[in-house]
């Protein structure tokens, strides 16, 4: 049986991730952050009773700034594939914490790489490592972005990403490590955070409908993206520790969209006119924007075998029905008196 470390395991891609390796046979391993609150939404369908035999899934507290957790999770653990998906990864935020936001995503990165070589130098297995790139890091790059394109990053994520490519790069060269980083853009699902702008907008769309809230206050919406579904890009991540040998790879769909045709579409869904409720609010402006993305990730379909399976217009539909039933619910309550309308209105 194989074993799998995953850092950010509470996020949208570590639940999806923890799913795939789980249906696999694997014994999956999260780190888990202390929280004040429950962190553990996304992944607690997954819970696996310790008495009952099967794959199974076992969390550790730990964080990628405190190294000294890494090497210990790690020798606890020994595992066979290790994937780097912990970060602060909204874009807007990193602009309001960058120290933090490079201390997570750059060296954090970092940390774990260190920790896992000494972790190999010291007798351990062979361990291989996925490290989750962005397509933030081509940023200002003109489109269509392959693996070829140089990068050019235009916020503090991006810039931790950047950095925590290369230090990939580096340790595969410097001491033929199994490291493969994944260019990935932008991918969304159900479960994606409620702040990224296409979760932001299918929350607003079912409360919306059900008369929860008006408005809906967006940034930039003239801005592209190519959207891919997340639990399609999961599979991507473990495909490319299965390869002969370590790459990088873009995962994308090759098409893109605006975030305004994303609202159109998703509006239209309930049959809601978008002109009615969507505003501009400055605030969800960004001191510097990715204009334009769209991936070609024939290499991806090429050497992996990958292949999407959820279309654009599939995905905003699924999105649209998971978060119209959340407000139906929502709803419920509220007439019930048990919640407030107001409740999450913020975001
Ligand atoms: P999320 O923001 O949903 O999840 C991030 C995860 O990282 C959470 O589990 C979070 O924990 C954890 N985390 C944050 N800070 C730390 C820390 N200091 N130590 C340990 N864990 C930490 O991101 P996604 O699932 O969407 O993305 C996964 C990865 O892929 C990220 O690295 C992201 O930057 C990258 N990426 C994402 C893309 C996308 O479109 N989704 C595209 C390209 C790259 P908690 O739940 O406690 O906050
Ligand atoms: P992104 O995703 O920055 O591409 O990073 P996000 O959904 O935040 O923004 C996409 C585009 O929408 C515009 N926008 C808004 N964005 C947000 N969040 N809120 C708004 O109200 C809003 N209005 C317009 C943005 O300006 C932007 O152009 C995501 C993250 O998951 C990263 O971690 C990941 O690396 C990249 O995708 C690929």
């Amino acid at each position: 049986m194989k074993r799998a470390l995953i850092t950010g395991i509470t996020g949208q891609d570590g639940s999806y991730l923890a799913e795939l390796l789980l249906g696999k046979g694997y014994e999956v391993h999260g780190l888990l952050r202390r929280a004040s609150s429950f962190n553990t939404d996304r992944i607690d369908h997954l819970y696996h009773d310790p008495h009952v035999p099967g794959p199974k899934l076992t969390l550790h507290y730990g964080d990628v700034t405190d190294g000294t957790v890494l090497r210990r999770v790690l020798e606890k653990v020994q595992p066979d594939e290790v994937y780097n998906l912990a970060a602060q990864s909204h874009v807007r935020v990193s602009f309001d914490v960058p120290e933090y936001t490079a201390d997570v995503v750059a060296t954090g990165a970092l940390r774990l790489l260190e920790a896992v070589r000494d972790h190999m130098v010291g007798g351990g297995k062979t361990v291989r490592v996925y490290q989750a790139g962005s397509s933030e890091m081509f940023g200002a790059a003109h489109p269509p972005q392959s693996e070829a394109t140089a990068f050019y990053p235009r916020s503090p994520y991006a810039v931790s990403k950047v950095a925590a490519h290369w230090y990939g790069i580096n340790y595969r060269e410097a001491y033929g490590m199994f490291v493969s980083n994944g260019i990935l853009f932008n991918h969304e699902s159900p479960r994606r955070g409620e702040t990224f702008v296409t979760r932001k907008i299918t929350r607003a769309v079912g409360r919306i409908k059900e008369g929860l809230q008006d408005k809906l206050f967006l940034g930039n919406m003239d801005a592209k993206r190519d959207w891919g579904f997340a639990g399609d890009y999961v599979e991507a991540m473990w495909l490319m520790l299965q390869h002969h040998t370590p790459d990088d790879f873009v995962v994308a769909t090759g098409e893109s969209y605006s975030v305004r045709q994303f609202v159109e579409l998703a509006f239209g869904q309930l049959g809601l006119d978008w002109q009615k409720h969507v505003e501009l609010d400055p605030r969800y402006l960004r001191p510097t924007e990715v204009d334009a993305l769209h991936g070609d990730p024939s290499k991806a379909i090429r050497e992996l075998g990958w292949k999407r399976k959820v279309s654009f217009q599939q995905l905003v539909e699924m999105m649209v029905k998971s978060d119209h039933e959340l407000a139906r619910r929502e709803r419920v309550l509220v007439d019930a008196g048990h919640l407030s309308a107001a409740h999450g209105a913020h975001r």
